[in-house]
């Protein structure tokens, strides 16, 4: 799906700003039958759970309502009028006035509708937007819905992450001409100092396709007719991790009369990925990986994309040295995912599944463990909903030099009967969709390398591990030791290029101690450094992502103090103490090790 970008042929209006809000009652009329009857208003995008003082709009399990007015540009005559959500979180409806234009279930990816038949250049129409922030068993991620004593609808789930929910992200109209530009992909490789950039092109309807790749300054570089083909570029300038370098490739659709009817521009960078042996190489190179899982997490917006803390994170990951890092747990803003390609940072592309592990349930709610692979637990549907989340993981953020590797799922039970047989055909599905990134999956502390049965489909093993925090808590000589010998393990058996996906602890700023004492500054320092001395000690292994980058925002639980307080930064982005000393191991790596 092509991100709306206005070009000579396609004029962009952004819709953000304040709209009314409303939660629906089971007794309120349809919403979208008229003006909405509230007093509320919430700023899009933000998730609207922190907003509002009343609890009851927080813990709300279902349908919520936004609506504003739109006037559609008087000169969009004869053009196709589209309507744009970034991101409803996780289900969402579009009203133009009374009439439903788009229904959309996956809370972290686009979805759009053409509303050209509804609307009228210069006229004004009601935009009504249904979110529901129902999770079951076959959304991505899963949850379950029970019902307490007193008759309230509850949200639970197994993810380690508030369930925020709304319009997080923008909302465009757009235009675009009869003709247009429907896809673009782009694949780019190098064969000497020149560059190949492999492109195709759909349009709506048969048409001529011309494209340009112009360099950064514009100028052309190359250029080709017909709607597939590769263009090569002459002592290119690469795209490199920390050292970002763009191209655009511009694509015109022509009529008959070889007029132009549609332009799209879509930046590109070159760049190679390829696991050799048990090495991750980027542009035919070592690349070592530093840097964090992370969240789109900030006080009062929730979810909310926010430039300011957008520029701000990045500013701080290159300050600590991070060069790279995964967006935990699902799709994040596309503005990041571009800020990423701008500013050569290398990023591990995930999906929204995580919690697809009923032994964690077990686990946290001391219950006897549910099967997780099961018809009346995780079943064909979810699978179905899990492949869904790929295609448009994958559609979305194809053409990101910055994107280099998959992620398919978080901390799957990965070692319970079940697995392979759901995983083999994900994995198949995103080398079909696209054969030129490696694939990976983020493994659970209970996934051993005797006992996971799916490892060997991939080709990075991602591992989470904390020990020192859930297991060997306090006793670091110990964690060093069981940590060693889990990730040789991984390493033997599968000769793969292997990472550490997380690792952190839990810690409260201004808690300090001279021994050693989880919660405290000191005691996450000196858990990274035992982690660090194992990791070294491994041949195989590639990188090193530390759970979190900041701190962020939980469901209630006796494990979390105001939520998991794994940061390197507060959730404000102050440093915690360790963050000094990542920032020495980190900037001298310079992603080689
Ligand atoms: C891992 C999860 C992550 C959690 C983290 C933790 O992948 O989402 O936040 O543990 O417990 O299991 O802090």
């Amino acid at each position: 799906m092509l991100k709306p970008r206005s070009t000579a042929t396609r004029e962009l209006v952004n819709l953000d700003g304040i709209w009314r809000f409303a939660v629906a009652r089971d007794s309120a009329p349809e919403p979208w039958a008229g003006p909405l009857d509230t007093r509320l208003e919430a700023p899009v995008p933000a998730s609207y759970n922190d907003l509002f003082t009343d609890s009851a709009i927080r813990d709300h399990v279902g349908w919520v309502w936004y609506q504003r007015s739109v006037r559609v540009p008087r000169g969009w005559a004869g053009e196709r009028v589209v309507l744009r959500v970034d991101a409803a979180t996780h289900e969402g409806k579009v009203y133009v006035d009374d009439v439903l234009v788009a229904q959309h279930v996956g809370g972290y990816t686009p979805f759009e509708a053409d509303i050209t038949e509804h609307v009228r250049p210069g006229g004004e129409f009601r935009l009504t937007i249904g979110v529901n922030n129902e999770l079951t068993s076959v959304t991505m991620p899963p949850g379950t819905i029970t019902v307490s004593a007193d008759g309230r609808r509850k949200q639970t789930y197994l993810h380690d992450f508030y369930n925020y929910a709304g319009l997080a992200r923008s909302v465009w109209l757009y235009s675009k001409p009869a003709v247009h530009v429907d896809d673009v992909t782009v694949v780019t490789g190098l064969d000497g100092a020149t560059g190949t950039v492999d492109y195709s092109v759909e349009t709506n309807a048969p048409a001529t396709v011309r494209v340009r790749a112009l360099d950064a300054r514009g100028t052309e570089v190359a250029a080709a007719e017909g709607p597939n083909g590769t263009l090569r570029i002459d002592d290119v300038t690469l795209w490199r991790p920390g050292s970002a370098y763009l191209y655009e490739l511009v694509v015109d659709v022509l009529d008959g009369d070889g007029e132009v009817v549609d332009t799209f521009a879509e930046p590109f960078g070159v760049r190679t990925v390829e696991v050799r042996g048990t090495q991750f190489l980027i542009n035919g190179e070592p690349f070592y990986f530093t840097g964090f899982g992370r969240h789109e997490d900030t006080p009062v917006r929730g979810k909310g994309h926010d430039d300011a803390y957008l520029v701000h994170d990045f500013q701080l990951m290159e300050w600590i040295g991070a060069n790279s890092f995964r967006t935990s747990h699902y799709p994040y803003a596309e503005e990041v995912m571009e800020f990423a390609d701008r500013h050569g940072i290398v990023v591990i592309d995930e999906t929204a599944a995580v919690g697809l592990n009923l032994a964690v349930e077990a686990g946290l709610l001391g219950t006897p463990p549910r099967a997780t692979f099961s018809d009346d637990t995780f079943n064909d549907e979810t699978r179905a909903a899990h492949a869904q989340a790929i295609r448009e993981l994958i559609a979305r953020d194809k053409n990101h030099p910055s994107v280099v590797m998959w992620c398919i799922a978080n901390e799957p039970s990965s070692n319970e009967e079940g697995a392979r047989e759901y995983f083999e055909p994900l994995v198949e599905l995103t080398r079909k969709l696209d054969p030129t990134r490696p694939v990976t999956y983020a493994a659970v502390m209970f996934a051993t390398h005797e006992n996971d049965l799916i490892a060997d489909l991939f080709d990075v093993l991602c591992i989470n591990r904390y020990y020192g925090w859930y297991i060997a808590t306090g006793d670091l000589a110990t964690a060093e030791m069981y940590l060693e010998g889990d990730l040789r393990g991984w390493a033997e058996k599968f000769g793969k290029p292997i990472m550490v996906s997380e690792y952190g602890a839990d810690t409260l700023p201004g808690l300090h101690s001279i021994w050693d004492a989880p919660w405290t500054e000191e005691y996450q320092l000196a858990y990274l450094e035992a982690n660090h001395r194992a990791f070294d000690r491994i041949d195989a292994f590639i990188g090193e992502h530390v759970w979190n980058f900041a701190d962020f925002q939980t469901t209630n639980g006796i494990h979390r103090v105001g939520g998991n307080k794994k940061g390197i930064f507060t959730r404000e982005r102050h440093p915690k103490a360790a963050a000094h000393a990542l920032r020495q191991r980190w900037l001298p790596l310079g992603g080689r090790k």
